[in-house]
């Protein structure tokens, strides 16, 4: 079998998403997500221009090779764009494979370890009570693990939530120009440790909670919450600090048993080789779509179980129904899965385009059988949804100062 053509396909149903479909002269052909949120047009261009041209003609069933042949044949390694790119191309060789075996990926993984998907919904409110109404809700649809995320008082627009009722995803959609967001830390410290309280008496001990800092906060900062919400017990916090220098996460750790998640940024082990190894975090939140594949997570999930560390791959809407699939086949199969995230299956637009078959009951997600990835692209409703330019906002200070997004 020999791959025949690759195309890209970007679609906006809402937001943008890369698409690749990796055709062969067998006439089976496998998908695979490269969406880079903000930056889209540098991956399709980098596809198009450097990657599929070297892999015309090539066997498609040599997954490793070709992943190989992407990484360690380019001397500019690593990298969102250049990971995402191999990511999409070995997402769709994996669906090829699968489809030629007649078999669902997780099945060439090493089969099932457990019976479904464990998932966490998002709860974004206005102010404390909203983000509870919203937890309420989701219980009640049988979620068991939900991250609170609240309008920080005294800013015009928090991350997370927006004032018109809007959530940030929302925000992120076909924005010509970046907006500009502020940050307060005092700010956020005096709400924040309140919400979490008051999820507690409303909603009593059993229901497991995350909250993403969006590395806002300095490591000291990030071990000062960290000590605050202990009596809160979450089963994570997320993107505490930015951990370029990994180090940062020692400091963290020494003040606080409050359970650390990172990682949806990184696009290699080498981005958090030191955090996993250190055991100075206890989930790796790396996405197929943006750390390189099926192959890329394969090996991250290995090496991360011998250090403790679980998997809770990241599942914003930024990341197409394809990394979402390819996520799937991995949670089902990894042995040291902790967690999904999840924020639902998108708009009726989203829908359209990419089709599948996983359920979801009780707060866990079940596989489809289906071979290979088992989801589908319509490329004529994709058409439909032409690219629009946008960017994640820009965050500041209230003086001025740019933070951390
Ligand atoms: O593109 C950025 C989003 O994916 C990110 O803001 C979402 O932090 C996020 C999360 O945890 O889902
Ligand atoms: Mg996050």
């Amino acid at each position: 079998m020999k791959i025949e053509a690759i195309k890209v396909f970007v679609c906006s149903p809402g937001r943008n998403f890369v698409t690749v479909k990796v055709m062969t002269d067998a006439g089976v052909y496998g998908l695979g997500d490269a969406t880079v949120n903000g930056r889209e047009m540098a991956v399709v261009t980098y596809l198009e221009e450097h990657v599929i041209p070297c892999l015309i003609g090539r066997d498609p069933s040599n997954i490793e090779d070709i992943w190989q042949y992407l990484y360690k044949g380019v001397y500019w390694r690593k990298g969102p764009i250049n990971m995402a790119a191999i990511a999409a191309i070995d997402m769709a060789l994996w669906d090829i494979k699968g489809k030629v075996a007649g078999l669902p990926v997780y099945q060439l993984l090493g089969g099932k370890s457990r019976k479904g998907v464990t998932l966490y919904a998002h709860a974004n409110g206005e102010s404390i009570a909203d983000t509870l109404d919203k937890t309420q809700v989701l219980i009640e649809q049988g979620f068991k693990a939900i991250r609170l995320q609240s309008a920080i008082p005294g800013l015009k627009v928090t991350y997370g939530v927006l004032g018109d009722k809007k959530d940030y995803y929302e925000l992120q959609g076909n924005r010509p120009l970046p907006p500009e967001e502020e940050w307060s830390t005092p700010k956020y410290f005096n709400s924040v440790v309140e919400l979490f309280r008051a999820a507690r008496e409303r909603f009593g001990d059993e229901i497991q909670f995350v909250h993403d800092v969006h590395s806002r906060l300095t490591p000291i900062e990030s071990a000062k919450l960290g000590k605050l919400l202990e009596e809160f017990n979450l089963l994570f916090l997320e993107d505490a600090s930015m951990a370029e220098n990994q180090d940062n996460f020692s400091i963290i750790r020494q003040h606080t048993t409050t359970p650390l998640a990172i990682g949806e940024t990184y696009n290699t082990i080498w981005d958090c080789k030191d955090l996993i190894q250190n055991q100075l975090i206890d989930y790796i939140r790396v996405a197929a779509t943006h750390a390189g594949g099926i192959t890329a997570l394969r090996r991250i999930a290995d090496f991360s179980s011998i250090y403790n560390v679980k998997t809770a791959p990241h599942g914003a809407p930024d990341l197409s129904p394809i990394c979402f699939a390819a996520h799937m086949h991995l949670n089902i199969w990894t042995p040291n899965f902790g967690i999904q995230e999840f924020v639902g299956f998108g708009n009726e637009q989203l829908k359209q385009i990419f089709k599948h078959e996983y359920s979801v009951k009780n707060g866990m997600a079940y596989m489809s059988e289906a071979p290979g990835l088992g989801i589908e692209f319509d490329e004529e409703a994709a058409s439909q949804y032409p690219y629009k330019r946008s960017y994640l906002p820009v965050s500041r200070l209230e003086d001025g100062t740019l933070w951390n997004w």
